[in-house]
């Protein structure tokens, strides 16, 4: 087992098993993928035998009870244990985690697939912009429950009124340089960390772009959006943002 210290007061205690026996395997990945994970055992074999070349993962598990973080390990993949429960506290944790120079987030439930990572990657490989998101494009209608495709909706409208960017989803799926994503310093660590990239992206001039990813109903348990009252806890997250951005935006 092998722990490293991140340099950051609040992850002290974040510990990166490198799921090889002890070895670290070397960061040659050109693309580290953050995978946020709680309880995803029944979909991480899938997801990690989807991983594009050069493409490497750190599952970030947040006590995870179906020994999602044991399945990980045994597919040979970075993972990283943060104890701060939250959505963004693990997303963090794994961009704080990441070597490689550029850094995408994906869920880990299966419902958006690693091999589609490179349409949201390129952009930022090639410098044509500073952050890339995933717009979900549903491959069913069972893919998106109609409270929280509708509350995403409406979130996507006030962020393109607070912003003029032209977005019409605040996915999960994104990819940007990974000192750059540091250094907007992101706060939450719930559901609001999506769109904070955002805001925070857009005070810092970057360019934001949205390309089209195909979505496909969760396997396993939802956990934020999939239910009533993770829609609710996400709408209040990100509206609390949206109200602080305008206030902020105001004053300046
Ligand atoms: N580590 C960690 N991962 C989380 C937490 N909450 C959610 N996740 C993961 O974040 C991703 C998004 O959660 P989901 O439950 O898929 O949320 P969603 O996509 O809004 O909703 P559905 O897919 O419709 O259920 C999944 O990979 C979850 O396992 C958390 O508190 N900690
Ligand atoms: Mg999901």
């Amino acid at each position: 087992m092998l722990f490293v210290a991140i340099n950051e007061t609040t992850h002290l205690s974040t510990q990166i098993h490198d799921g090889n026996g002890g070895r670290r395997i070397p960061p040659t990945a050109l693309v580290d993928v953050v995978f946020p994970c709680l309880d995803e055992a029944e979909a991480l074999p899938w997801i990690l035998g989807r991983m594009p070349k050069g493409y490497g993962a750190i599952v970030v598990d947040n006590g995870s009870t179906d020994g999602s973080a044991a399945v990980a390990r045994s597919l040979g993949v970075t993972v990283v244990s943060e104890p701060a429960r939250g959505f963004g506290s693990a997303a963090h944790a794994g961009l704080l985690a990441a070597t490689a120079p550029i850094v995408a987030f994906c869920d880990a439930d299966a419902s958006m697939d690693p091999l589609d990572l490179p349409r949201i990657v390129d952009p930022v490989l090639a410098g044509a912009a500073d952050l890339v998101l995933g717009r979900r494009r549903p491959t069913t209608r069972a893919s998106w429950p109609a409270h929280s495709k509708l509350a995403n909706l409406a979130l996507a409208g006030m962020v393109r009124r607070a912003t003029g960017l032209r977005l019409h989803d605040l996915g999960p799926m994104r990819a940007g340089r990974r000192e750059a994503l540091v250094a907007l310093g992101m706060r939450d660590r719930r559901s609001g960390y999506p769109l904070e990239m955002v805001l925070r992206g857009h005070a810092a001039d970057w360019r934001i772009l949205e390309v089209d990813a195909p979505y496909a109903p969760r396997v396993g348990r939802s956990k934020v959006t999939g239910t009533l009252r993770g829609t609710i806890t996400a709408v209040r997250d990100m509206a609390r943002l949206l109200r602080d951005n305008a206030g902020e935006g105001s004053r300046s």
